[in-house]
């Protein structure tokens, strides 16, 4: 709690309205079996005190699943809408990875859409964590249901640089998959806007960097 309270203050200095990443858990934290009623009723009440505290300050908590390898306690989609009605304060979302979604999801468009308003955030990554376009995430399937469900929050691109150890051993990132970071956004911004232009959506991409200041959102994993 204390580390999440830290967390919550460093969004209100940077200016962000969202905390989001694995903050119900260590990554890598795994049991060796699945999760108990009472591993599931003990991070609520963290998060729900968290979430009260987030709240004072302007800040939702948004929660992602990650895959089978990173934690034992929330993988999909659909096990985070339920702890996040276990938790049950209203300024906690749902917040979607398209790498972890790869692994554990049955596909992209079901989880977004049974989300609906509830997800806050989705961090558009690809299978491999490099440059998307380059990976096996079906994008026409996820920008499409973005656009089914009008989601209207921030998107984000999500990838490793080896230059983080602690973060490259945990996420078990052993090669260099994006090269130089600048290119990385750049070539992924091309992308994703190009496939964006061909779904005539309405969703919208912005550069950070252009506007010079970070992400929208301050994530964790
Ligand atoms: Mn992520």
């Amino acid at each position: 709690l204390a580390a999440l309270r830290t967390a919550i203050d460093n969004c209100v200095v940077l200016g962000a309205g969202l905390l989001s990443g694995a903050i119900y858990s260590p990554l890598g934290y795994g049991t060796g079996r699945p999760p108990t009623r009472r591993e599931l009723r003990v991070t609520a009440d963290v998060i729900r005190r968290a979430a009260r505290y987030a709240s004072t300050c302007g800040v939702k908590l948004g929660i992602e699943p990650l895959n089978r390898y990173e934690t034992s306690l929330i993988n999909t989609g659909r096990q985070a809408l339920d702890f996040i009605d276990l938790v049950d304060e209203p300024n906690v979302f749902l917040a979607l990875d398209t790498f972890h979604m790869n692994i554990e999801e049955r596909g992209f468009a079901q989880p977004i859409e049974e989300a609906g308003s509830r997800l806050c955030f989705v961090q558009l990554s690809e299978s491999n964590r490099g440059i998307p376009g380059t990976g096996t995430v079906s994008w026409g399937e996820v920008l499409a249901a973005l656009r089914v469900t009008a989601f209207d929050g921030p998107l984000g691109l999500e990838s490793y640089c080896l230059g983080n150890s602690v973060v490259a051993s945990r996420a078990c990132v052993w090669r260099d998959v994006i090269g130089d970071a600048d290119n990385f956004v750049g070539e992924a911004m091309r992308f994703l806007k190009g496939r964006l232009a061909e779904g005539g959506t309405e969703l919208r991409l912005n550069d950070a960097r252009e506007r010079g200041h970070g992400s929208p959102a301050s994530t964790l994993a």
